[in-house]
Order: structure tokens, then C-alpha cells, then sequence
């Protein structure tokens, strides 16, 4: 038995978590084994998910030989830390900085105009979507910096790593936020180098494996608005 075999990895989360499909993607693109237990946040939080994420009670958690890990952005720092396998961040100091600079953009800014764009309508939405589009266009100056004009293949330089897995999960949603905005995001045009990014992304398995298609996205996404629609 390999080493990696003898360790037990469990994940909790659901299908069209963004930020569970980070960790899926990592846990891939480092070859572990692990075991996935799908959540149902639609009906009820699980008594699991409750005592094992007790400060935030969200998905996902991972539990390595038994001890529980939240927040996807830790969770993938942890496995960089435990498996050397494939590293995720940078080598060097500055790279990873920035790396955490602009997964902590897309955590606090991208994601709130997103969260925003599918539980919110009227002006809250409207002003949603123009924040969104500001991020994108952060993004693109961001990944142009990053990979040299666009030189590189991906944010972090040659190899594809934590900041792309940050960002990419975000593809598969890409369809839902259009669909309930009610308008495009301008890749093509706007945000040329993020267009080519994500194709190449998703030409990973890691990746194919990881995303949902964008119609059961939307499906869950339109669920989530009947339930929590800010009015
Ligand atoms: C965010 C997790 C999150 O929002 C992370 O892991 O990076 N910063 C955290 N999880 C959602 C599901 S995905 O949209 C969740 O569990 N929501 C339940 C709730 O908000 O009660």
C-alpha cells in the first residue's frame, strides 16, 4: 500500500459549490484518493456538517484522519503542506503573496457581486453586475501581469496552481450569473486573456472532472433564489 493510500480524506460538500470544487481540483491535480459525501444545503444542514464546521457551518469541509478542516482557501494551503505531490502555490515568496492577494480578491469582491447577481433584484442586482464586470476587468489586468502578457498559460506563470483553482470553479458559473442578470459578460471583447484561460483550463481533467455543467448549475442556482431571494 502507498503511502498516500493509508491516509483517510473525506470531503463534505455539494455539487455546485465553487469553493468545493476548488478542493476537489487540488486533491485531483495532487492524485489523492478521497471520499465525497454530497451535502443538501436546499433541504437541511447535516448534524455531520454542523459539529464539524461549528463556527461557519459551510461547505466544504475535509477531514484528514479525522481532523476537520474549513474554508477552501485553507484547505488547499494545508494539502500543499501535508503533500508535496504537486505544489499548488508559488515557490516563491512574492509569487504567493500574490497568489493569496487576488484569491482573497475573488473571495471578497468577485464573489460578493456574484452571490448578489442570483439573491438579489432591481438596482441592488444592477449595481451586482456592474461590480462583477469591475472584477473581471481586475482579473484580466491581473492575469496579464501574472503570465507575462499572456505569454504564460496561466496566473501563476507556466504551471497551473492556486490562483487558477481559485478562479476557474467560477466557469461553470458563468452561464447562471448571465442567465439571471439578464446580460452578457464580455469575455471575448473585454477580457480576452481570462477567455483563453478558461478554455485552457478546462481542457484539465482536474478540472472536467470537478465542474458541474452549467445548466445543473443554473438549475441549483434558481432552487437557492426561491429559497433566499432578498426582497
Ligand atoms: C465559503 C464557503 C461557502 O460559502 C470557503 O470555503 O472558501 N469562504 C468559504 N459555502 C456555501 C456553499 S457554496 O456557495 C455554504 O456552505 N453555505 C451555507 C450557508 O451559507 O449557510
Amino acid at each position: 500500500m502507498g503511502l498516500f493510500e493509508m491516509e483517510q480524506v473525506k470531503i463534505l460538500s455539494t455539487l455546485a459549490s465553487s469553493f468545493g470544487m476548488r478542493v476537489l481540483i487540488g486533491l485531483e491535480e495532487k492524485g489523492l484518493k478521497y471520499e465525497y459525501q454530497e451535502e443538501d444545503l436546499l433541504t437541511k444542514k447535516s448534524d455531520l456538517l454542523l459539529q464539524l464546521n461549528p463556527v461557519h457551518k459551510k461547505l466544504p469541509v475535509f477531514i484528514h484522519n479525522g481532523q476537520p478542516i474549513c474554508e477552501s482557501l485553507i484547505i488547499l494551503q494545508y494539502t500543499d503542506e501535508t503533500w508535496d505531490s504537486k505544489q499548488l502555490l508559488p515557490s516563491k515568496p512574492y509569487d504567493r503573496a500574490l497568489a493569496r492577494f487576488w484569491a482573497d480578491f475573488i473571495d471578497k469582491k468577485f464573489f460578493d457581486s456574484a452571490l448578489r447577481i442570483v439573491l438579489s433584484k432591481d438596482e441592488d442586482q444592477e449595481q451586482a453586475k456592474r461590480e462583477m464586470l469591475e472584477s473581471l476587468k481586475a482579473l484580466e489586468g491581473a492575469l496579464n501581469e501574472m503570465s507575462g502578457g499572456g505569454s504564460l498559460p496561466f496566473f501563476n506563470g507556466k504551471d497551473f496552481g492556486f490562483l487558477d483553482i481559485a478562479f476557474i470553479p467560477f466557469a461553470s458559473w458563468f452561464h447562471t450569473f448571465e442567465s439571471m442578470g439578464n446580460f452578457k459578460l464580455p469575455f471575448e471583447s473585454e477580457y480576452p486573456l481570462l477567455d483563453a484561460w478558461v478554455k485552457r483550463c478546462m481542457e484539465r481533467e482536474s478540472v472536467k472532472k470537478a465542474l458541474p455543467s452549467p445548466d445543473r448549475v443554473l438549475e441549483y442556482a434558481l432552487q437557492l433564489r426561491k429559497k433566499y431571494l432578498v426582497n
